[in-house]
């Protein structure tokens, strides 16, 4: 973040202009021109997302965010770069709506690719508004070893004149302790290969939009992303598309989800981004850059985060992985027709640990998947189960355990009743790849609460249409 250990601009323009030498008055015409348009271009130099743990707590960067908030909050509703205008373009309740605003993306492709643009107009906002020329947002890596807690600099001075804390979070997220390993891994997103959900299973960035498959979250979205906004959140700002940007942590929880979009991507091993496909390219949301200027941009726009937006990470190793994620490659699941293999319906989960035994049809030839179809909540709490088939019976239930297929948590899961979000009919869907096989004879599904709504609600606290295993 700081100036001095910014990469040089020029270092790169030299770099893509085949060797030549650029004197300091050609390089922000060269990068204009590097650019092809003044769209996007906001620096001569490349500006570093840095791990909130390495900043000082008391030190320039936090206390420029803090300056940039403060800023942010004086000014009116009506001004596009405000606090409330910008978190309002995530989600709102207000019923009339300005420009932009309740427009987030989840539950499809658009998921990584439309954050990713959002943080970079906020940055641009902060910036200006804090003071500070070299500012970029921190990320917070929550899965590193010893950086599990919410940053300091958010919960101390629990105070309202601190900008940075709220009180509206979990107790677990502002008390400072430990969330599951389950909740912070990345583990299951980073392993799967394709970036686009397919009928059998999520892909890494979701399901291609309006493929009928409903409300039906990509990897990385599913976790960590849900599951960290209901650990931060609980009842409160985080736990909600609606209110979720209005906690300062809402833009390092997404600049870490933006990291390890990179961090995908450079494991290779088959995967990219889906630039072929001209939805995602060329599909344009709307935003304000710090003058209050309306901005429009797209997929294309966004791919190169140096090359196209002037900045980058300090870091890119994937978080804690066990020795279990080395080979644990998700296989693609296949695309065609899967076999129902067993079913339940009207599965509901409370604050207690469940299981679900089926008795399975033989058959199948692709990867089995969890199909948890038409899910609802039925409480106004955060809550969050890890999910296991086929966990031995009396075993300890542990994420790095070969049975665990993933988390299911209640960020973005409509509430029983409502419809739907944004517009969708019935519940939400949910797909798990199976990895490590279907056992024969019965097969148990084990739902272990991990975050649990702070009053036990005898009707449960999720309600799932349909469970199903196919292959
Ligand atoms: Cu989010």
């Amino acid at each position: 973040m700081g100036v001095s250990s910014s990469r040089s601009r020029r270092g790169l323009i030299r770099l893509a202009g085949g060797g030549a030498l650029l004197g300091a008055g050609g390089a922000s015409l060269a990068a204009a021109l590097l650019h092809g348009n003044d769209d996007v271009l906001a620096q001569d130099r490349v500006l570093v997302r840095r791990n909130v743990y390495d900043l000082d707590p008391n030190g320039p960067e936090l206390r420029a965010y803090a300056r940039g908030i403060t800023a942010m909050k004086k000014r009116p509703l009506s001004d596009p770069t405000s606090w409330a205008y910008q978190a309002n373009i995530h989600g709102t309740e207000e019923r009339r709506l300005r420009p932009g605003w309740n427009s987030c993306q989840h539950g499809s492709w658009f998921f990584p690719s439309w954050h990713r643009m959002y943080l970079y107009w906020f940055e641009r906002i902060v910036r200006k508004a804090s003071g500070l020329n070299g500012f970029a947002l921190p990320y917070w890596n929550y899965e590193k070893e010893g950086q599990e807690r919410l940053p300091w600099a958010f919960r101390r001075p629990a105070k309202p004149d601190n900008a940075l804390y709220v009180e509206e979070r979990s107790r677990q997220a502002n008390g400072g302790e430990t969330p599951s390993g389950s909740l912070t891994s990345s583990r299951q997103a980073l392993a799967t290969k394709q970036f686009i959900s397919t009928n059998g299973a999520a892909g890494f960035g979701g399901r291609r939009q309006d493929d009928g498959t409903g409300f039906l979250n990509g990897a990385l979205e599913q976790a960590p992303h849900n599951t960290m906004h209901v650990w931060i959140g609980g009842r409160g700002l985080m736990s909600a598309f609606e209110t979720a940007a209005r906690d300062p942590i809402f833009w390092l929880h997404h600049a870490n989800i933006d990291r390890l979009w990179e961090v995908w991507l450079g494991q290779e091993g088959g995967r990219s981004n889906p630039t072929d496909e001209d939805k995602w390219m060329n599909e344009t949301f709307v935003f304000f850059d710090e003058d209050g200027r309306r901005r429009e941009m797209s997929g294309r726009q966004i791919v190169d985060i140096v090359r196209q937006l002037d900045y980058e990470y300090d870091d890119l190793s994937g978080g804690n992985q066990g020795p279990q994620s080395a080979g644990r490659a998700m296989a693609p699941a296949s695309d065609g027709e899967r076999t129902t293999l067993a079913v339940r319906d009207g599965v509901v989960l409370g604050n207690r640990r469940s299981t679900v035994s089926l008795a399975v049809a033989p058959g199948g030839a692709a990867t089995p998947v969890l199909e948890l179809t038409d899910v609802s909540a039925t409480v106004n709490d955060g809550f969050a189960y890890e999910i296991y088939v086929g966990l031995r019976s009396g075993g300890t239930p542990d994420f790095r355990d070969p049975a665990f297929v993933g988390t299911l948590s209640s960020f973005g899961m409509p509430r029983s009743g409502q419809g739907g979000h944004a517009g969708h009919g019935g519940g939400a869907s949910y797909r798990f790849a199976i990895e490590g096989g279907l056992p024969d004879g019965d097969v148990a599904v084990t739902f272990v609460p991990v975050v649990t709504p702070d009053r036990a609600n005898a009707g449960g606290n999720v309600r799932i249409g349909r469970l199903a295993i196919t292959g």
